[in-house]
């Protein structure tokens, strides 16, 4: 990874992380409403996966925001679209669940558990009878590796070949329920391994991570038909911001935030990059500013007006002939 692509993740990780405690406080104080999942602790994998994968359309969970961001949407977008207004990415419609972009061949932010699966499968095949240069990366947790339409995703991926990467993105919980509670092993590969070949890594190493999406990527472009991979990470808040998290012990989640991907990210910029404290300072305070201004300008935005309430609730019937 060159300097300029690691400087990069690092900005995205910083602002990510901010971005997320700043969606915390606003939360909080009601101006922020519904339902909040924080992406905190899983910088490295949500930055470094949209960053390598420069080259095609992205599905994701409601665990989206730092993906989003990472992704190219402007922070103050997604910012207004937590707060429900008419500036936000999906004009207030979604929240926090659902940010939508096709301008930047981002489309969501699924509610429903491993529900996106198959919808990513349909646009690879889309892209591939369009002999498209997209691949598709389809990001779920370790808990949508246990639904039917995972299982029917791969299935079918793998019978047609389809230029599909399948991410999973273990961070052990499927909101309380750890996860070899409700599947015999850890590793959720395993699942995959008859369908395609499977990769494992390190989710809260930055480079790791893009090293091995923009391999996979590489691959599934060259029509060989989908891939997995399987990231290993930690969620440092509860599932959602209604989510105390008292199955975890304080034990194990001290382990995982000695394991920050952000000071590692940080120390490699040191080390191996040589940038200096004060170099990475302003990288930190520039996402300080990005944060502050995104906050600004979604308390000062618009709400959607009421009588455009039913817009986009139909499709436009398109009369042929
Ligand atoms: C089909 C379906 N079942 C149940 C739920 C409720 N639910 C929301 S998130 C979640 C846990 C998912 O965990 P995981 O896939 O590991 O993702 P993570 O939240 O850890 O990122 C559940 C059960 C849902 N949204 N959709």
């Amino acid at each position: 990874m060159d300097k300029l692509t690691a400087e990069d993740i690092f900005y995205t990780m910083a602002l990510g992380r901010r971005f997320e405690y700043a969606a915390k406080e606003h939360y909080m104080t009601g101006e922020i409403s519904g339902f909040l999942h924080l992406d905190i602790g899983q910088e490295a994998l949500s930055v470094a996966a949209m960053k390598a994968f420069d080259h095609g359309d992205v599905f994701t969970t409601y665990r989206e925001h730092i993906m989003a961001i990472a992704r190219g949407i402007e922070p103050k977008a997604v910012m207004a679209e937590l707060f429900g207004k008419k500036t936000g990415v999906s004009e207030g419609r979604g929240g926090s669940m659902h940010l939508f972009d096709p301008s930047h061949f981002f489309y969501g932010g699924d509610a429903i558990v491993g529900g996106h699966l198959p919808n990513a499968v349909g646009c690879a095949y889309a892209r591939k009878f369009q002999k498209s240069e997209h691949g598709v990366l389809a990001v779920f947790g370790d808990g949508a590796t246990n639904g039917g339409a995972f299982f029917e995703s791969l299935n079918i991926a793998s019978a047609w070949k389809l230029p599909i990467l399948f991410l999973c993105e273990n961070n052990r919980y499927a909101i309380g329920t750890e996860i070899t509670r409700v599947a015999p092993f850890l590793e959720q590969a395993k699942k995959a391994e008859p369908y395609m070949p499977t990769k494992e890594v390190d989710g809260n190493d930055a480079p790791a991570v893009y090293e091995a999406v923009k391999e996979a990527q590489d691959y599934i472009q060259k029509g060989h038909g989908p891939i997995f991979i399987e990231a290993f990470t930690y969620r440092w808040e509860g599932h959602s911001m209604s989510d105390p998290g008292t199955y975890r012990s304080q034990e194990e989640m001290e382990i995982w935030k000695r394991k920050d991907p952000i000071e590692r990210m940080k120390k490699l910029l040191k080390e191996r990059y040589i940038m200096s404290d004060a170099q990475i300072e302003a990288l930190e305070k520039k996402a300080d500013a990005a944060v502050e201004e995104a906050v600004q300008f979604a308390a000062q935005s618009p709400e959607p007006e009421v009588d455009e309430l039913f817009d986009y609730v139909f499709a436009e019937e398109v009369r042929h002939g």
